[in-house]
């Protein structure tokens, strides 16, 4: 179920008899440049009109008081007492956010907290680097403490690292952060530098499909690939001493060095190397309007991370398989990390609605599962909001 702004505050006043004041951090869905962010190569995401909410008023003491929404749940932590161990729930983001910060501003105060999403859980629409990037917001601003965005989403991917055991990139976190209405973001994974393009190409509509599946091994296989890469790079350095990260190397180069690697270090690292390129690809036909370039670009994205990086799955590549065969597709292919959750698809604006009741009725012809299937647009990041 979806909540937004109105029901956290209706649940605020209920609760706490007063009103609070709102924040939100949006979803992201990512474009092309998949797998690339930890191996400090390019992305091309947007953040998304669908969001996480928080109302919050400060506390005197150093309580933190949480109820969620979404899993109609409270928790609570006193800053005062050490760290519990991680759980393995929703409260884990938000005591390592709450933490981090408490220990980088030298001292937070408590709060009163009330959560809901309008972000689907495990659909790969980065509803966790939501809720730590909105809580660490919402934190930072009910103690009047200035923090740039660029360092939440910084603590955002430590919480991830430490508090959760996802050894993941910093791009979901930072589009959460920095998100821009109307625009897509090409994010330098090395230097954090993001140069915002419009997304005007005209007639296209970005389509989400949800597969409705998130498989156990999502969190093992990620490690694992980040491990394989680091693999790579090593291999890599005895004849390309310069590389310090996949990023380094050029697809001419990879050619030269690629029969050194043994297998599946040689597919993981063709994939990054190409997925770059790619990517800048893709950010330069997204400037000029073109949008069949950008879809094939898309397209092979999918392939690649479905044959050489081995992340996609049945129902992933099954998704991906039946947009393709609707003639108002450019372009489709899984978006973040995989092993489930969704394909993102580049679609002419006067299909959506065809499309969509189509990918709906087939998915399920054939699979027995339902497909939730979105429309979205590039929107703003973590903000507060006026009442
Ligand atoms: C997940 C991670 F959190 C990101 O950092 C990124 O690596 C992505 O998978 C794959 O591109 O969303």
């Amino acid at each position: 179920m979806s909540h937004d702004g109105r029901s956290v505050i209706a649940k605020f006043r209920a609760l706490y008899g007063e009103e609070p004041l709102l924040f939100s951090a949006p979803g992201r869905v990512n474009l092309i440049g998949e797998h690339t962010d930890y191996n400090e190569g390019f992305v091309l995401p947007m953040a998304i009109e669908r969001r996480t909410w928080i109302g919050g008023r400060a506390r005197p003491d150093r309580r933190i008081r949480v109820h969620s929404l979404d899993f109609a749940e409270e928790g609570e932590l006193d800053l005062n007492e050490r760290g519990r161990a991680r759980r393995g729930g929703w409260s884990d983001y938000i005591e390592g956010m709450a933490r981090a910060l408490d220990e980088r501003c030298g001292g937070l105060q408590g709060a009163d907290l009330v959560i809901g999403s309008e972000i689907p859980i495990g659909a790969g629409l980065s509803s966790s680097a939501a809720l730590e990037v909105g809580v660490g917001f919402a934190l930072a601003q009910l103690n009047d403490h200035e923090i740039g965005k660029e360092e939440l989403a910084r603590i955002g991917q430590w919480v991830e690292h430490e508090y959760v055991g996802n050894l993941c990139g910093i791009m979901d976190q930072l589009t959460v952060a920095l998100g821009r209405a109307g625009h897509a973001m090409l994010i330098d994974c090395r230097s954090l530098e993001v140069r915002y393009i419009p997304f005007r190409i005209e007639r296209a509509a970005v389509v989400i499909c949800d597969t409705g599946v998130k498989h156990e091994l999502a969190g093992t296989e990620y490690n694992l690939r980040r491990a394989e890469c680091e693999r790579g790079v090593e291999l890599l350095r005895r004849h390309l001493p310069g590389v310090h990260a996949l990023r380094d190397v050029g697809m001419d180069e990879f050619r030269r060095y690629e029969a050194r690697l043994p297998e599946p270090i040689r597919r993981r690292c063709r994939h990054v190397v190409a997925e770059n390129a790619r990517t800048l690809a893709a950010a330069a036909a997204l400037e000029r309007g073109e949008v069949e370039a950008f879809g094939h670009l898309m397209n092979l994205s999918h392939d690649s991370l479905r044959d050489d990086y081995e992340v996609s799955c049945e129902e992933l590549d099954l998704m991906v398989e039946i947009a393709r065969a609707h003639d108002g597709v450019w372009g489709a292919r899984m978006t973040g990390g995989g092993f489930g959750g969704s394909t993102v698809v580049l679609v002419r604006g006067d299909a959506v609605a065809d499309f969509s009741a189509y990918v709906r009725a087939e998915y399920e012809r054939r699979t027995g599962r339902a497909a939730r299937v979105y429309l979205v647009e590039a929107s703003d990041g973590v903000r507060r909001e006026a009442l």
